[in-house]
């Protein structure tokens, strides 16, 4: 079961009311947070998806594109280890650990905390590479501004219609690991369908981060969004 968010703790109704209040709680702190940000003018971005689906490299790839236009920070959300922060400080950029333990998700008051690592007035852009799944991410608001979730072409396109959670709180799908797409049998189209129909509105761009392909639409996206937050 999950230690924290309850996410299997089945019936009671006291446990119910704990749940409710905790999110209460956790979506009035991501409401502070968003005002820090935007007090700051910096764009926070989430990034949700199963592990191994190419958060962190995409992370790489997309400040080593973007860092001579946006100055951007990250912050890194694991059970354990820095190993992403240390992939992340290696392109020159500040970056902060969140080391979970037993916690499958990052929320709102963890940022809290992580924000002061972070040199706000000088920041553009934050990323949030939040826990690797597909399930309780989605259900804690951080105060971010766009919610990106992504799912490879190795891990099979089933995933919108089984885990529909991720997909219905996503602003953008990224289809990652189109360099695979030979290899597997992923069928875009059924992924982008299903999707579409938890969240009609989801944007959806198909890339590679290993070969570079979609990345400029994907960094359009974002200068988008950076634009549309400073209005
Ligand atoms: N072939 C291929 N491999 C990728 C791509 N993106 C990430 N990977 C690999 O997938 C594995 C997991 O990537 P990582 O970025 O650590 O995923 P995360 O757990 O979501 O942060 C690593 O071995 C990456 O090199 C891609 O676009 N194509
Ligand atoms: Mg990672």
């Amino acid at each position: 079961m999950c230690q924290d968010c309850g996410c299997s703790a089945g019936s009671g109704r006291k446990i119910i009311e704990v749940q409710k209040n905790v999110l209460a709680s956790n979506t009035s702190r991501a409401r502070a947070n968003r005002e820090i940000l935007e007090e700051h003018g910096i764009l926070g971005m989430n990034l949700m998806s199963s592990p191994g689906s190419g958060k962190t490299l995409l992370l790489e790839k997309t400040i080593a594109r973007l860092r001579d236009r946006l100055s951007v920070g990250v912050i890194e959300g694991d059970l354990e280890t820095d190993r992403d922060a240390e992939r992340i400080r290696s392109t020159g950029v500040p970056v902060h650990q969140i080391v979970t333990g037993q916690t499958c998700h990052l929320d709102a008051f963890m940022l809290q905390g992580a924000l002061h690592h972070f040199p706000l007035e000088a920041l553009d852009l934050l990323f949030v590479e939040n826990v690797g799944n597909l399930v309780c991410p989605a259900t804690y608001e951080l105060g971010t501004h766009r919610n990106v979730v992504l799912l490879s072409t190795t891990e099979g396109d089933d995933k919108p219609a089984k885990y529909p959670i991720a997909f219905k709180h996503a602003d953008v799908m990224l289809i990652t690991k189109m360099d695979q797409l030979p290899h597997t049998d992923f069928d875009t189209d059924r992924a982008m369908r299903d999707a579409r129909v938890i969240r009609p509105s989801l944007e959806v761009i198909q890339l590679s981060a290993r070969s570079g392909d979609g990345l400029s639409e994907w960094l359009d996206y974002i200068e988008r969004a950076v634009q549309q937050l400073r209005g």
